[in-house]
């Protein structure tokens, strides 16, 4: 059997009771095949970042997991799906935001998937909470990057 896998997901919510959604999710990830919730961080409150609409509440998950990455990601938009989640456009506003940040050490760059995710280091809705469970992988210089984002802990 395929060794597991530790990879770190990023959570987003910015419509209906987006604190509620973001929770639900965490005990979604758990209950996923194959995969376990290691560390969630906190919930935080977040301005939105080149996106509309109000605040988010965003926060990671580290997960072992035996799925492929692919096999997450699919598992990953079932429940943005089952979250009532729709996509208008790129960037609305959403129930539900589940992003694979990072699969272990894997580099993956094919039209469904790319890992880590591009757009991780400029965003401090993702390197605030994945600095909270996983210091060693944020360095101070990035997130002095991205001290002018608004983003406070909600719970
Ligand atoms: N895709 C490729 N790589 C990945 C990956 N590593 N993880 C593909 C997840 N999906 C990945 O995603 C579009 C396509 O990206 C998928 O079909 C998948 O195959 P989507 O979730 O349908 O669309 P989206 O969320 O609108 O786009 P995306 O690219 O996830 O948006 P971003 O860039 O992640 O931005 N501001 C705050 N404060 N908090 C937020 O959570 N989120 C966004 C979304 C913008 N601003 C925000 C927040
Ligand atoms: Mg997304």
């Amino acid at each position: 059997m395929r060794e597991p896998v530790t990879a770190y997901i990023a959570l987003g919510a910015n419509l209906g009771d987006a604190p509620a959604a973001v929770k639900a999710a965490l005990q979604a990830l758990d209950a996923l095949p194959q995969t376990r919730v290691l560390a969630r961080s906190s919930l935080y409150r977040t301005a939105p970042v080149d996106a509309q609409g109000p605040d988010f509440i965003n926060a990671v998950a580290a997960v072992a997991t035996r799925l492929t990455a692919q096999a997450l990601l699919q598992s990953l938009q079932q429940l943005e799906l089952s979250a009532g989640r729709e996509r208008p456009s790129r960037n609305a506003p959403r129930t539900l935001d589940l992003d694979l940040l990072l699969f272990g050490a894997a580099h993956i760059d094919s039209p469904a998937l790319t890992v880590p995710h591009p757009r991780m280091a400029q965003r401090a809705f993702v390197l605030v909470p994945l600095a909270e469970i996983a210091p060693g992988l944020v360095s101070a210089q990035q997130l002095a990057a991205v001290a002018g984002q608004r983003i406070t802990r909600d719970g």
